[in-house]
């Protein structure tokens, strides 16, 4: 599997990593080059489909410093079962929203007792000569991050906390802001929520993660004691190296 993600966060590791929407996987082999911690390819948004995603996981790999997470289309254990099954070290569900969900998440990504999940020998598990090594691990080895990003989630928030089998919280500041009805997912207003249901998290003893949006954002989250922190896509990187090359030649 790609990389033993969850066994850092649980040896008290923060960690840094990034979102991957470009379906090419050359852009995931540079960034799995960069000192990246983690990169974590997005199957939630955009046209990406589980055949780009293994792609993606397996060039993430041959950039050699950073495991492979896959963002799900939903929570959906056709959809888990697959992702996990092109030998991601975890994977981050979005828009969980109570117990019940977080219950079905992990039923989904677990195999018996804690879960569901299907035998499937594919590529995490060498196309079958690694199967029972991997049915082994899987359950001790991949991480299970749930996001926590609409008012529902964050109002039924114990629920979600009292699920066992869930490493982490992963809060998405942007959606969280829109069920807000709030525009600045960086405003005061979310900045309190969020901390309040990071604090909360850590009270239950769970791992949390975020959303930055940028290396300020990252570093003041780090500094408040986040675990795991994605920072940006390959695409906001290519936007931003591309304009700010290009300014400089354009002033007047
Ligand atoms: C959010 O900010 O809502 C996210 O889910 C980040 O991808």
């Amino acid at each position: 599997m790609s990389g033993d993600v969850r066994a850092r966060l649980e040896a008290g590791e923060q960690l840094v990593g990034t979102f991957a929407g470009l379906r090419d996987p050359a852009a995931c082999e540079v960034l799995g080059a960069l000192g990246f911690d983690a990169v974590c390819i997005d199957g939630e948004h955009g046209a990406m489909g589980i055949e780009t995603i293994e792609r993606l996981v397996a060039a993430t790999e041959r950039g050699g410093s950073a495991s492979a997470l896959v963002r799900v289309a939903g929570n959906d254990p056709v959809a888990i079962a697959t992702a996990l099954d092109t030998g991601a070290a975890g994977i981050v569900v979005p828009r969980v929203e109570s117990g019940a969900e977080a219950a079905a998440a992990v039923d989904a990504a677990r195999y018996p007792p804690l879960g569901r999940r299907g035998i499937g020998p594919s590529r995490a598990a060498r196309y079958g000569a690694g199967v029972l090594d991997y049915r082994q691990r899987a359950n001790d080895e991949l991480l299970l991050a749930i996001q926590v990003e609409t008012w529902a989630a964050v109002q039924r928030l114990d629920d979600l906390l009292a699920v066992e089998g869930v490493d982490l919280l992963f809060v998405g500041p942007t959606d969280l802001a829109s069920s807000m009805g709030l525009n600045d997912p960086a405003g005061p207003e979310m900045r309190e929520t969020i901390a309040g249901v990071l604090e909360r998290a850590r009270a239950a003893a769970r791992r949390t993660g975020i959303f930055a949006f940028g290396p300020d954002d990252a570093a003041d989250w780090l500094e408040a004691g986040v675990n795991l922190v994605l920072m940006g896509s390959d695409l906001t990187w290519l936007g931003r190296g591309a304009r700010d090359a290009l300014a400089p030649l354009r002033r007047p």
